[in-house]
């Protein structure tokens, strides 16, 4: 796995330095998948205002990653991690259905952050393998993603405990990126 993602990103183009946010609420499945592509070295740092972020650099790349959800306090201090954002990547639990809701909430916040106006968006639907978990359509509809508009989107099933669609939703990543610059 580790060395189809490096060899996906290596074909990003040359030195820009880019950032990728990879965000969700707790308990999505972020630090699963941090972990799962095998980038490099995770790092997790606790800024001075308190937040945990995960930082993995890979190149000119660099993953940044954070619980986002139930802290209105600390909200304004996201914007410290949009500048040069060229991807988001959104991880749902597709499992926790009373949470779908707060899912979409931040999810469209941040949407409308003016930073993020050019970054296009990646969902993970993550969690398939559980039985009851809601489709990769369903998430779509309840995270009201059709709903989008002047941004490119992808969604991809996922289950980032065994790697299953990782790739291919970095593939899709890394495709619309190429394309972008
Ligand atoms: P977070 O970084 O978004 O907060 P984590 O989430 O990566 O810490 O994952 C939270 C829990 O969900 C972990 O379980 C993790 O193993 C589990 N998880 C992540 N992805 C999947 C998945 O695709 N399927 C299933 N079944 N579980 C998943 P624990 O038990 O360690 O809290």
């Amino acid at each position: 796995m580790g060395l189809y993602i490096s060899t996906l990103f290596n074909s990003l183009l040359g030195a820009k330095e880019m950032r990728i946010l990879m965000v969700g609420l707790d308990g999505a499945g972020k630090t699963t998948v941090l972990y799962k592509l095998k980038l490099g070295e995770v790092v997790t740092t606790i800024p001075t205002i308190g937040f945990n972020v995960e930082t993995v650099e890979y190149k000119n790349i660099s993953f940044t990653v954070w619980d986002v959800g139930g802290q209105n306090k600390i909200r304004p201090l996201w914007k410290h991690y949009y500048r040069n954002t060229e991807g988001i990547i959104f991880v749902v639990d597709s499992n926790d259905r009373a949470r779908i809701g707060e899912a979409r909430e931040v999810l469209q916040r941040m949407l409308n952050e003016d930073e993020l106006r050019d970054a296009v968006l990646l969902v993970f639907a993550n969690k398939q393998d559980l039985p009851e978990a809601m489709s990769a359509a369903e998430v779509t509809e309840k995270l009201g993603l059709h709903s989008i508009r002047q941004r490119q989107w992808y969604i991809q099933a996922t289950c980032a405990t065994s790697g299953e669609g990782l790739y291919e939703g970095l593939e899709w990543l890394s495709n619309t990126l190429k394309k972008k610059s």
